[in-house]
C-alpha cells in the first residue's frame, strides 16, 4: 500500500532568500503542491539562534513571506505558517531535547561551522537540531525536501523517531529526506568553497531572488572562475569549483545535467551570458511579484495566521499522543 505523501519544509528569515535557497529546496516545494500534502514554515525561532535586530527580523519574516507566495506556493493549497505562531513546535522541541543526547548534538556539524567554538554561542544553537526534529515530526512527515546542508539533521530526526517509536510505542512517521541530485549545494560566486548563504555579509557571491536584472548581470559577471578558460564540470577540483558551479546552476534552471551543458560552450564568457539570460528570465516575475505582495503586509499577515490555526490542528493531535506516550498527563 502506497502511504499518502505528506510534506514539510522549513526556511529561516535569516536574510533575504537566495537562488540557493531556490534551487536547493524552494524550487520543490512549488512542485510537492501537486502531489502531496504540504507544510510549510518559516522558522523564526531557528532565526534567533543568532543575533538578529527585532525590527530587522520582523521585515526579514514578512519579506520571506511574501516570497513564498511569489515563487508560486498556494495557501489555499499548502499550509503555510509561522513557526512561532504554532507553540507545539517549542513544546515538542523539549520533549526531542529530552530524547536526544548531549554526543549527538555536539557532533552537528553546522553547530561545530556557526559555533566556531566562542563562549557567546548561544544554547539554542546547539539545542536547534531537536527543534527541527519537532518541526518535522509533529506533522507526521513522510518526506521533507531540503538542500545537501541538512542532511545530518534529517537523519538525526529519523534516529530520535525511532527510538521514541521504540521506547514509548509507535508515535511519529519516521521522514525520507528529498534532496535534489543537481543544485542540493549552491555555493558563493566570489568563494566557491562556501555555500551561498542568505546570512553571508558579502552580497556580490549571493544572487537573491528580489535582486534587479541589472545586479544579476554583474554578480555573474563577476563570478570567480579560473584561468584555464575550459568550461569543464568538475567540482571536487578547487581550480574548477567556480565554473562547475555555474554549471549547477545552470543545470538546476533549466533541469539539465552540468556535464551536458559544459560540452556546448568553450569559453567563459558565452557560459555567463547565457547564464545570465536564463536567471533573470526565472527571477523577474518573481521579484515583481514580491514587491507587489509587500503592498499589503497587513494580508500577508493574516494568510500566515490562518495558515497556523490548520497547522496547529494536526500539531496539536501528535503532541497530545506524544505527551501521553511519556507518562506526561494530558
Ligand atoms: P542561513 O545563512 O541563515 O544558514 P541558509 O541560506 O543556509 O540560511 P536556510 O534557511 O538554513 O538557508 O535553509 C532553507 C533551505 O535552503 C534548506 O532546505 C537548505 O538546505 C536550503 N539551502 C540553503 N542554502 C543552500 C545552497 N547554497 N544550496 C542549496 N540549498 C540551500
Ligand atoms: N534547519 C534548517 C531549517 C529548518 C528546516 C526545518 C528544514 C528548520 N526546521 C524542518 C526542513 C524541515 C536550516 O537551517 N536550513
Amino acid at each position: 500500500m502506497t502511504e499518502t505523501k505528506r510534506v514539510l519544509s522549513g526556511i529561516a528569515p535569516s536574510g533575504a532568500p537566495t537562488l540557493g535557497n531556490y534551487l536547493g529546496a524552494l524550487k520543490f516545494w512549488v512542485e510537492d503542491q501537486s502531489s502531496a500534502d504540504c507544510f510549510y514554515c518559516i522558522v523564526d525561532l531557528h532565526a534567533i539562534t543568532v543575533d538578529q535586530s527585532p525590527s530587522v527580523l520582523k521585515e526579514q519574516t514578512l519579506e520571506l513571506a511574501a516570497s513564498l507566495l511569489a515563487i508560486g506556493l498556494d495557501p489555499k493549497v499548502s499550509t503555510i505558517f509561522i513557526q512561532s505562531q504554532v507553540p507545539e513546535h517549542t513544546q515538542l522541541g523539549w520533549l526531542m531535547e529530552s530524547t536526544a543526547t548531549f554526543g549527538e548534538l555536539s557532533r552537528m556539524t553546522q553547530f561545530k561551522d556557526k559555533g566556531k567554538g566562542s563562549n557567546v554561542t548561544r544554547a539554542s544553537l546547539f539545542t536547534y537540531p531537536a527543534l527541527m526534529a519537532a518541526d518535522i515530526l509533529l506533522y507526521q512527515t513522510t518526506h521533507v525536501p531540503v538542500g545537501d546542508d541538512q542532511k545530518q539533521h534529517l537523519e538525526l530526526t529519523r534516529d530520535l523517531a525511532l527510538r521514541f517509536n521504540n521506547k514509548y510505542g509507535e508515535t511519529f512517521k519516521v521522514p525520507h529526506p528529498e534532496i535534489p541530485s543537481v543544485g542540493a549545494r549552491i555555493m558563493d560566486l566570489q568563494d566557491p568553497k562556501r555555500k551561498m548563504s542568505k546570512s553571508s555579509e558579502t552580497a556580490a557571491g549571493n544572487i537573491y531572488l528580489t535582486d534587479e536584472p541589472d545586479t544579476i548581470r554583474k554578480k555573474i559577471q563577476r563570478a570567480v572562475t579560473d584561468t584555464e578558460n575550459k568550461v569543464r564540470f568538475d567540482p571536487e577540483s578547487t581550480q574548477k569549483a567556480g565554473v562547475s558551479n555555474l554549471l549547477t546552476i545552470f543545470g538546476a534552471l533549466t533541469n539539465r545535467h552540468p556535464v551536458e551543458i559544459a560540452t556546448n560552450y568553450s569559453s567563459y564568457g558565452t557560459l555567463k551570458g547565457d547564464l545570465i539570460e536564463a536567471t533573470i528570465e526565472t527571477l523577474e516575475p518573481i521579484r515583481k511579484r514580491i514587491a507587489e505582495l509587500r503592498c499589503d503586509d497587513a494580508a500577508l499577515i493574516g494568510t500566515l495566521r490562518e495558515g497556523a490555526h490548520k497547522a496547529q490542528l494536526v500539531a496539536r493531535d501528535t503532541f497530545d499522543k506524544a505527551k501521553e506516550a511519556m507518562g506526561l498527563i494530558a
